[in-house]
């Protein structure tokens, strides 16, 4: 910030792509000083919501999870993967105010695979409703904000349901 407030009459910042520059201006002409990533501003595309390492967004048009998967793979992204209480939080903020059933990356593609998430996530943290998951003969996908505690349920892959994708943050190379 005192680089900033020196600059008041000196230089020019200049950010773009995500990449701070400030130019000093040394007698008739300007010399780059600095470029610094800007990693506290730019680090996931517009209208994502970025919380700690990651960027997530909401999808409102419904689609079965696989089609919500793919949907999110064109986006550079997966369903997103739950690894903690307060994540999982956050992500159902994305879904204010109706919080409707979403898919997230939750799946178990066999008859008796263990649960695991599409973006290789370890599948550590769960948040099961009561009773749930219940039917493994055909509820083999994981939606998010089931019932009245909003918590977790299988069901049937085919339904259309909002989902909500997530991907890691963005690097200057992206
Ligand atoms: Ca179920």
């Amino acid at each position: 910030m005192k680089i900033v407030i020196l600059c008041v009459v000196s230089c020019i910042m200049v950010v773009l792509a995500g990449v701070t520059s400030i130019w000093l201006r040394l007698g008739n002409h300007y010399t780059c000083c600095v470029v610094k990533p800007d990693l506290t501003n730019k680090s996931c595309f517009e209208d994502w919501h970025q919380f700690n390492d990651r960027c997530f967004l909401y999808i409102k048009k419904t689609m079965t999870w696989l089609e919500a998967e793919k949907n999110c793979q064109i986006m550079g992204a997966n369903l997103t993967s739950v690894r903690s209480t307060d994540e999982y939080k956050e992500i159902q903020t994305l879904t204010f105010p109706n919080y409707r059933k979403s898919w997230i990356g939750g799946s178990a593609p066999q008859k008796g695979n263990a649960w695991r998430w599409s973006d290789g996530q370890k599948f550590d943290y769960t948040n099961w409703c009561y009773g749930e998951p219940n039917s493994p003969e055909d509820q083999r996908c994981l939606l998010m904000n089931f019932s009245e505690e909003k918590c977790w349920d299988d069901d049937e892959c085919g339904l259309n349901l909002t989902s909500v994708c997530a991907r890691s943050v963005l690097s200057l190379m992206d």
